[in-house]
């Protein structure tokens, strides 16, 4: 192959994988709507603040060699629990997961978010990869990732570094991890609480419940037909109040028997333009 050929060949592959988005994305979200699909009411214990779970906005910088995702709260983010002690990262309450479809494509990548959050995406939002901001330390991440999503496992994203900063977290995750960022890439962040106690089902998150008691949220079902999810991004991700009811409607689009059986709420993902 001589050297124009094989340039050729490079910038096919090059436009293939995509193009690199320069910069930073950002999304918003709508405050207020912490209440999942709509009902969902916070624990009884004072841990538990007004605007903890409040998501708000999340942005991803992809420009250098690592992905930097910063998720911002309506309050400011607390370590009541002290994390520190059982080698945490200085916040307790929070969980979220960052979603992000890849190729746009119906039936490709994985249909079901992970155990607890009780939804699936739709078939042309399924997800490659899962960026897990946590209070846990890695070694704990792991071993609940074994125990409970082990065909998920591999594209699980642990963060190398989880900073708190006033009402933020900002998590760093290695590219190499995540894969380049390209134009078109859908993403979603499903905010949960951190519980240290979990079911043998749920991957560290809390219960949602019919009625809330000092741990577990109201306002649903006690049975695991009901979604999960406290706050997301819907619509366009561009904190616009449309979005906490496109929220609302998504999440509540279970259904539950009287047995506890059913079908979970399809939700989307963001794709910005
Ligand atoms: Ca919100
Ligand atoms: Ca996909
Ligand atoms: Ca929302």
């Amino acid at each position: 192959m001589n050297a124009k050929v094989s340039t050729a060949v490079l910038l096919a592959l090059l436009f293939a994988a995509g193009t690199a988005v320069a910069g930073e994305l950002e999304f918003k979200d709508p405050s207020g709507d912490d209440k999942g699909h709509g009902k969902l009411v916070y624990p009884t214990d004072k841990a538990y603040q007004k605007g903890s779970f409040d998501l708000v906005g999340v942005t991803i910088d992809a420009s250098g060699g690592d992905v930097e995702v910063t998720v911002e709260f309506a309050s400011k983010v607390e370590d009541p629990w002290d994390s520190k002690s059982w080698g945490g990262h200085g916040f307790s309450l929070q969980f979220v997961q960052l979603y992000i479809d890849q190729d746009h494509k119906a039936g490709s990548g994985h249909g079901s978010a992970l155990p607890g959050m009780n939804v699936d995406f739709a078939e042309t939002a399924r997800w490659e990869k899962v960026l897990l901001i946590s209070p846990q330390p890695n070694s704990r991440l792991k071993s609940e990732i074994g125990q409970k999503a082990k065909a998920q496992g591999k594209d699980i994203v642990l963060p190398k570094k989880v900073k708190v900063r006033g009402k933020k977290i900002v998590a760093t995750f290695k590219a190499s991890e995540v894969g380049t960022w390209a134009k078109g890439w859908g993403v979603q962040a499903l905010v949960q609480s951190n519980e240290g106690y979990p079911t043998k089902e749920d991957l560290l998150s809390r219960k949602v419940n019919e009625y809330e008691g000092e741990h577990r949220f109201g306002g649903g079902n006690d049975f695991d037909c009901d979604s999960h999810v406290i706050d997301m991004l819907a619509g366009a991700g561009k904190g616009e109040a449309g979005e906490a009811k496109a929220q609302y409607t998504a999440l509540g689009g279970f259904t539950c028997d009287a047995s506890g059986k059913g079908a979970r709420a399809k939700i989307d993902m963001v794709y910005p333009q």
